[in-house]
């Protein structure tokens, strides 16, 4: 019987030296290199950790830990003993750690050193028995209890359905939902990748991007790993560290706020990017005054393309000729390009049906990459799929004559902040329990540096006059700090339609140029 777990997939791909660097850090505590061998044993080292735990198939690994290559490590060994690995934002506050960690009941959960106090507690209230440690700088619990351990190991045998990942996203509504990817979901992605994006074996990958996320966790790893190419790691993202790595790589992957950063600085020429094979961009819209600029200064194009937690990657702009297009190569700006191979990718209008080529509507999608449905909520699952198995993106656009397809919104009320998903609804809430406060209503406006930004807008309850300082020093500790509005505004009334809803649509154009540069 054939074993799916992907964990076997990324292993066969790592070249035949073994002792041939796989990752470089580089910036703050960088200097180190780990060999494939390394990635090999120090994952069979925690793996066989994992399975003297005797844990239950499929449990839970909740893991909250600063960016290290140890903690890609971890991630490697939870795949390779085959239970679910449940990566949450450093950003996390101890209120949305507890929810999580109720809803996920996680069997172990992994934490950074200095966190062990309030999220052990959190966890062994919650029934989880196993708590570990994990810091940026190689110490940690985890990595004591996993020395006593052998270097080999055995992948735990996983159908393509198996659960890999639960990958949590906030909602319009409630609470956040958890995505389920299984090991079939990931591995036809990094496949399709593979081949859509031309990945080689000389490739050298930057990787900046935090390790949570669908972005830097599967699209940047996946692709770097299936095709055995070294990776040049940068626990937190640098511009200037990055465009000294230039030189030494072929890959970079950034959301918009990277490439903004990387544009501010005139280190950043056509020479330094000259060994570059490709740039790529995602996670959220690629503004075309950066497109063009970063073509103007560098010679480069960057690839734009376009994905979700539910589904990982769905469309990209061509790398090369696509024969599917009748041989279209161009990258166009502000469009992310075609739907991959495999993909399903249709624009409906309200009922439900196919619209015409350049209309816009509802993006919905089908594909070997797209979820099994939300952990444990049928219902959820059920309202987001089509009965003819499409799931409904929330995202509003639309698919050109030559097959292009461009984002022109989201009908899911949501706010993109630097490549990090805010959900308005969530901040309300927070911000409607605060004191003197009766209504409020969350949008987002364009930033030039975040490409978007939450601002709040309050009212007080009659007789109060909350202070917006305040209210967002309130926020603070509730929330992760990214969700965080950057702008409060205490008014006398909200705009509503005849049906007394706030029209959000209003508060956006009032306020669109409160951050113009
Ligand atoms: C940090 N801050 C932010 C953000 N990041 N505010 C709004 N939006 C953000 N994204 C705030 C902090 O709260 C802090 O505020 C201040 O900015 C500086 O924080 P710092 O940590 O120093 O910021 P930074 O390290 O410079 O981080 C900016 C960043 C980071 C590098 C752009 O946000 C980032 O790595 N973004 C990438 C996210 C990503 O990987 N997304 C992929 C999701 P204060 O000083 O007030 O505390 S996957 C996905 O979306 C799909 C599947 C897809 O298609 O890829
Ligand atoms: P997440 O929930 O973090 O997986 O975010 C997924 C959402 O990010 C998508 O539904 C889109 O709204 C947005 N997104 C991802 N890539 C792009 C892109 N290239 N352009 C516009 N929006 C994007």
């Amino acid at each position: 019987m054939s074993n799916h777990n992907l964990f076997v997939a990324l292993r066969a791909a790592f070249p035949d030296d073994l002792d041939a660097v796989a990752v470089e850090t580089v910036g703050v505590g960088g200097g180190l290199c780990y060999t494939w061998r390394d990635l090999d044993r120090a994952s069979a080292m925690i793996a066989n950790h994992f399975d003297s735990l005797k844990l239950p198939a499929r449990s839970r690994i909740a893991v909250q830990v600063e960016k290290s290559v140890e903690a890609l490590v971890l991630y490697l060994a939870t795949l390779r003993s085959g239970h679910v690995f449940l990566p949450l934002n450093t950003a996390y506050q101890a209120a949305e750690i507890e929810y999580f960690i109720g809803n996920a009941e996680p069997a172990v959960v992994v934490c950074s050193p200095a966190n062990f106090g309030w999220v052990s507690k959190l966890a062994f209230n919650a029934g989880t028995r196993h708590v570990y440690t994990l810091g940026d700088d190689r110490t940690g619990t985890l990595l004591d209890r996993a020395s006593h351990h052998g270097d080999q190991h055995t992948p735990a045998q996983c159908g393509a359905d198996d659960l890999a990942v639960i990958i949590y996203t906030s909602g319009t509504t409630g609470r956040s939902k958890g995505a389920m990817l299984s090991h079939g979901n990931m591995l036809s992605n990094a496949r399709v990748l593979r081949d859509y994006w031309g990945w080689r074996p000389d490739d050298v990958l930057i990787h900046a991007l935090p390790i949570f996320h669908v972005h830097g966790l599967f699209v940047a790893i996946h692709g770097a790993l299936l095709n055995g190419s070294p990776m040049l790691w940068l626990n937190k993202f640098e511009p200037r560290a990055v465009i000294d790595l230039l030189p030494r790589a072929t890959v970079f992957m950034g959301v918009p706020t990277l490439y903004t950063r990387l544009l501010a600085d005139p280190a950043l020429t056509r020479e330094a990017a000259s060994h570059m094979r490709l740039f790529i961009s995602g996670s959220a819209p690629l503004l075309i005054e950066t497109f063009t600029q970063w073509q103007e200064r560098t010679g480069h194009t960057i690839l734009e393309r376009y994905g979700m937690s539910e589904t990982i990657m769905l469309t990209s702009n061509p790398y090369q000729a696509d024969p599917r297009h009748g041989g279209q190569f161009e990258r166009r700006g502000a469009t992310v390009g075609f739907p991959l191979p495999g993909v399903e990718l249709r624009v409906v209008d309200d009922a439900g049906r196919p619209v015409e080529v350049g209309e816009v509507g509802g993006i919905q999608v089908r594909g070997p990459n797209v979820f099994s449905g939300y952990w444990r909520m049928p219902e959820k699952t059920a309202e987001e799929f089509t009965t003819d198995g499409f799931f409904k993106t929330g995202d509003v656009g639309k698919i050109d004559e030559r097959g292009y397809v461009t984002i022109v919104g989201r009908s899911k009320d949501l706010i993109i902040s630097g490549g990090y998903n805010v959900y308005p609804a969530e901040i309300e809430a927070e911000l409607n329990q605060m004191h003197g406060v009766a209504e409020s209503a969350v949008v987002g406006v364009p930033h030039p540096d975040f490409g978007e930004v939450g601002v709040a807008v309050v009212i007080a309850r009659p007789g109060f006059e909350p202070d917006p300082v305040s209210l967002i020093n309130g926020l603070k500790g509730r929330l992760a700090n990214y969700k965080i509005p950057k702008r409060c505004l205490v008014v006398p009334e909200l705009p509503r339609n005849t049906m007394g809803k706030v029209q959000k649509n209003l508060l956006r154009e009032q306020h669109k140029h409160l951050f113009s540069a």
